[in-house]
């Protein structure tokens, strides 16, 4: 290990400068830096405080842990940053303006990246459970873009988490396709194969230095379901349970990507309890704590994600018992993990959330009210438009009923109606699959709208044409507009013509 430069993180931070671009490893708070981006923080407001500029490029896999995306946002350090996010500090930033944030499907940023469409990192901070004088680098919990900013980065800093076990090796799947016009098909044809390196090769002769430190992952735990998750989870269940009844998802079933998040977590629970469903495999992005359970419990067979974004006793858990894991569970970058190849290729069932649903069946996952950011698309994008059966699922309210998650039109689009199949809330299921958009609309208003908004929307109907797409454009957003002014959808009064 002598050729390796041990230095402190501040010794690190030192290293960037006002401007530079940095990419991160990990993928949600799993498997990112967290010294050294603490210490960048720091030293961003050390410059601020002697009047001078200080603000980095940021690339990272998704959403991160607090000591990047909150420390990095609260210093005021953001020059930009891409993609997913989910830190209520940098939303908060995000949402003034003061870091230029553009979102991105996940499995897109690192080909760009290669592709010259966005400027490469100078810097890549990477988290390694192991490290040797080879340039191998083990990653820990999570991949994200780690490979392809290892590789354009001028410089790499190492953080070596010893909180992560070096038995960790052999988790990895680590491969990049080829670029355009040498790329070929990636030849990964179900969940469990593996095609790459366990490990990242790097230039050892990019390693600036390598800061140690034994600091816990920064993922936080999911809140208990409750009855309404519980409810999306069942109808979700009993949904896949009668089209595998009905032939149209083969016996042996087909693998499932679920999004991040309580419902997530929830239909996961539902879909391992459900006798009719019989155990299968994940083919998703983030690996969550019902996933964990269900391959303890035999439920789930094989999972293949980017992160391990579980928390703390189960990931001690997994590290408690880390020989029982090692065949049943793949981390890949998201690049693969998020491909729309294979997500095509093996018919992933997706399962993603969204914050607002217009009754014609088009999908906003990332804006609240149509203006202000909440997180991004993360890989929903990617799953959705390849899926082999599409699902969105949301609560059909938001705010103690204030808000209901159906509207006429959506405030913002992200999945149109061409990519999304199903739509399931707790009250039931709107299977959209070879209908009209009017057909669509009766569907979701039986089926998922609350009850104190089921009228509502009806009428709503009534004030459209016998047209395609039976929208009324005086009043499509008059929900949204009466929630700006009253603070509650339910008092919308539908403008008529006199
Ligand atoms: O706000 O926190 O102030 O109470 O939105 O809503 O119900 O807690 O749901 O945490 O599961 O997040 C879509 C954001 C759902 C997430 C989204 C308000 C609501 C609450 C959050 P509060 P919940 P969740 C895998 C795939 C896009 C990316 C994706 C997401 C807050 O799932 O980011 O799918 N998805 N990636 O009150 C106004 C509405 C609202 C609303 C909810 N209609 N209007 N506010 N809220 N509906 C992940 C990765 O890619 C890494």
């Amino acid at each position: 290990m002598s050729n390796l430069k041990f230095i402190s993180a501040v010794e690190a931070a030192s290293l960037i400068e006002n401007g530079d671009l940095v990419g991160f490893s990990g993928f949600t708070a799993a498997g990112c830096p967290k010294e050294v981006p603490t210490a960048i923080a720091r030293r961003a407001e050390e410059q601020h405080a002697q009047g001078k500029e200080f603000r980095i490029g940021m690339y990272t896999g998704a959403s991160t842990g607090d000591s990047l995306d909150g420390a990095l946002a609260r210093a005021n350090a953001i020059l930009f940053r891409t993609p997913y996010q989910s830190n209520p500090d940098l939303r908060k930033a995000i949402n003034a303006e003061r870091a230029p944030y553009f979102d991105k499907h996940l499995s897109e940023l690192a080909q760009e990246l290669r592709y010259g469409f966005l400027p490469k990192p100078k810097f890549a901070i990477i988290e390694v459970c192991d490290i040797n004088q080879k340039g191998e680098l083990v990653p820990t919990t999570g991949v994200g873009i780690a490979p392809t900013i290892a590789g354009l980065a001028d410089y790499i800093i190492v953080e070596w988490n010893s909180y992560n076990p070096k038995e960790l090796r052999g988790f990895h799947d680590i491969y990049q396709p080829l670029d355009p016009p040498h790329r070929r098909e990636i030849p990964i044809y179900k969940p469990s194969d593996r095609i790459g390196l366990p490990y990242i090769q790097v230039d050892p002769k990019k390693i600036v230095g390598v800061v140690q430190t034994q600091r816990p992952a920064e993922v936080g735990g999911f809140s208990p379901n409750d009855e309404v998750t519980e409810r999306i989870g069942d109808n979700v269940a009993l949904f896949l349970a009668q089209e595998l009844k009905a032939g149209r998802i083969p016996a042996d079933f087909l693998p499932i990507q679920s999004g991040v998040g309580n419902i997530a977590n929830a239909v996961l629970d539902s879909l391992s309890k459900n006798s009719h469903i019989p155990p299968f495999e994940m083919y998703t992005e983030v690996i969550q704590d019902a996933v964990i359970k269900s391959i303890k419990d035999g439920n789930i067979r094989f999972a293949s994600g980017c992160s391990l974004t579980v928390s703390s006793p189960v990931l001690e858990d997994i590290f408690a018992n880390i020989d029982f894991f090692r065949d049943k569970i793949v981390l890949r970058p998201q690049e693969l993990s998020n491909n729309p190849e294979l997500v095509r290729r093996m018919g992933v069932i997706t399962i993603n959330t969204a914050i607002e649903v217009d009754i014609f069946g088009n999908v906003n996952s990332t804006h609240v009210l149509g203006t202000k950011m909440m997180n991004g698309i993360g890989g929903s994008g990617d799953f959705t438009r390849n899926a082999y059966i599409s699902i969105f699922t949301t609560p059909s309210t938001a705010k103690n009923g204030l808000i209901s998650s159906f509207v006429p039109m959506v405030s913002h689009m992200d999945h149109s109606e061409h990519s999304v199949n199903v739509i399931i809330s707790e009250h039931g299921v709107a299977d959209l699959r070879g209908k009209s958009p009017a057909q669509r609309a009766r569907c979701i208003i039986d089926n998922c709208v609350a009850p104190e908004y089921r009228e509502m929307l009806s009428d709503y109907l009534k004030l459209t044409q016998a047209v395609h797409t039976p929208q009324n454009l005086e009043n499509c957003f008059a929900m949204h507009r009466e929630f700006a002014q009253s603070g509650d959808m339910r008092k919308v009064v539908w403008k008529t013509k006199q």
